[in-house]
């Protein structure tokens, strides 16, 4: 296979076959690479110029039901400081890093039991709606697993997005991480969020023992999906979990999956997550073809990060003024608000065109 024949292809925004998506996963030299990142960023430019798009993050409960193998606050982790932040700190939060210019404010939790049984996810949507309401930010819920009612509540309380990563599109590999869970429920709920006019975020790990032919799945499976963002992250081994004598995977593969989601769906978001390597790995991440940050974290309020729980955070490394320096040095500039939210305007859209359709009909 010639690297630069299916470049052309895919330039040409051709689609490209499982075997040509692992042919590009396989490249290693440096120049080859760099073709294959030269390419994402035009695609991403020819869409976004240089903008990009900020995410704070708040990640607002620690606790949690589940025992995902690689995740430092699965159940059975006794390491983690675990918190669940009140209501009147989650604002506080939300308005610090609304005031700090981000676009959107991510709500993150575990499928914590406070929500998931004793209060009910009444007061999770309560909650969205008050963040909604204080900032005038659009918003990003990501809560695990949750009943469809609820995706419709949250669209109702203001929610714009549902973000729910499978993780790897392999049942086999899925069941090994994400333990007694169910691979279709998990996959559903991000349909169901579209159903009831969320826009939707599926996501990826590099480096907890998928193949070259699983990433090619997994590419294709979320392009099928139709989600409006995808992510990548590369596995960072936690203390007290299953999976701590775990090696982190070398960064190249997740530089390659960000250009080649780029490749496939030029016109999708794409994350360059602060949450693996901080604001060192900015740089590499915007120029594989990324056009969002997230993982922006408000300092000094006892938040945590996910797989970076405490990196670049108290430092206020982790925020707006933290990254403008480095996106600038390269070109590239934060969006304007109205940019962000023109563009989700378009998308939602989009996804209500058909359901109006079927109305008008009847
Ligand atoms: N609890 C919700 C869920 O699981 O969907 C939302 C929060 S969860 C902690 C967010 C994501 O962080 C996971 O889906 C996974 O992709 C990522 N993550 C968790 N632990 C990680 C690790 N050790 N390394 C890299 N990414 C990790
Ligand atoms: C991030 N730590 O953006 C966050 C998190 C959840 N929607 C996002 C994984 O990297
Ligand atoms: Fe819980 Fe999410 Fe961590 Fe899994 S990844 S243990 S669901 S917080």
């Amino acid at each position: 296979m010639k690297l630069g024949h299916v470049l052309q292809k895919a330039e040409r925004g051709e689609p490209l076959s499982s075997h040509e998506l692992q042919f590009l996963l396989e490249l290693s030299k440096p120049d080859e690479l760099n073709q294959v990142f030269e390419l994402a960023c035009r695609l991403r430019d020819r869409y976004f110029q240089n903008k990009v798009f900020l995410y704070g993050f708040i990640y607002f409960s620690t606790w949690c039901r589940n025992d995902c193998t690689f995740c430092y606050y699965r159940k059975s982790n006794m390491h983690p400081n675990r918190y669940r932040k009140s209501e009147v700190e989650v604002l506080e939060a939300a308005k610090r890093v609304a005031d700090s210019g981000v676009h959107l404010i991510d709500l993150t939790l575990g499928e914590d039991p406070f929500y998931y049984k004793r209060h009910g996810f009444g007061s999770l949507v309560k909650l969205v709606n008050k963040v909604k309401m204080n900032t005038g930010l659009p918003v990003m819920v990501s809560p695990g697993v949750v009943p469809e009612q609820v995706l419709s509540d949250l669209y109702i309380a203001g929610a714009d997005w549902f973000a729910c990563y499978q993780e790897t599109h392999n049942r086999e590999l899925f069941s090994r991480l994400r333990l007694n869970q169910s691979y279709d429920a998990r996959f559903s709920s991000k349909k169901n969020a579209m159903r009831s006019g969320l826009l939707v975020e599926d996501g990826i790990l590099t480096g907890v023992g998928e193949t070259l032919s699983d990433l090619a799945f997994s590419l294709e499976s979320m392009f099928r999906l139709g989600a409006h963002q995808v992510r990548v992250m590369s596995f960072v081994p936690q203390k007290g979990t299953p999976m701590d004598h775990w090696t982190t995977p070398p960064r190249v593969r997740e530089l390659l999956v960000i250009a080649l989601l780029r490749i496939l769906m030029p016109d999708r978001l794409i994350p360059a997550s602060l949450d693996v390597d901080g604001v060192e790995g900015l740089q590499a991440r915007i120029n594989a073809g990324a056009n969002v940050i997230t993982s922006l974290i408000p300092p000094q309020l006892g938040l945590a990060g996910v797989a970076q729980s405490t990196k670049d955070i108290n430092e206020g490394y982790r925020t707006v003024q933290g990254i403008i320096p480095v996106l600038n040095q390269m070109g590239m500039r934060a969006a304007s608000l109205e940019e962000y939210s023109c563009w989700i305007l378009n998308e939602k859209e989009k996804l209500q065109r058909p359901r109006s359709r079927e109305v008008s009909v009847s």
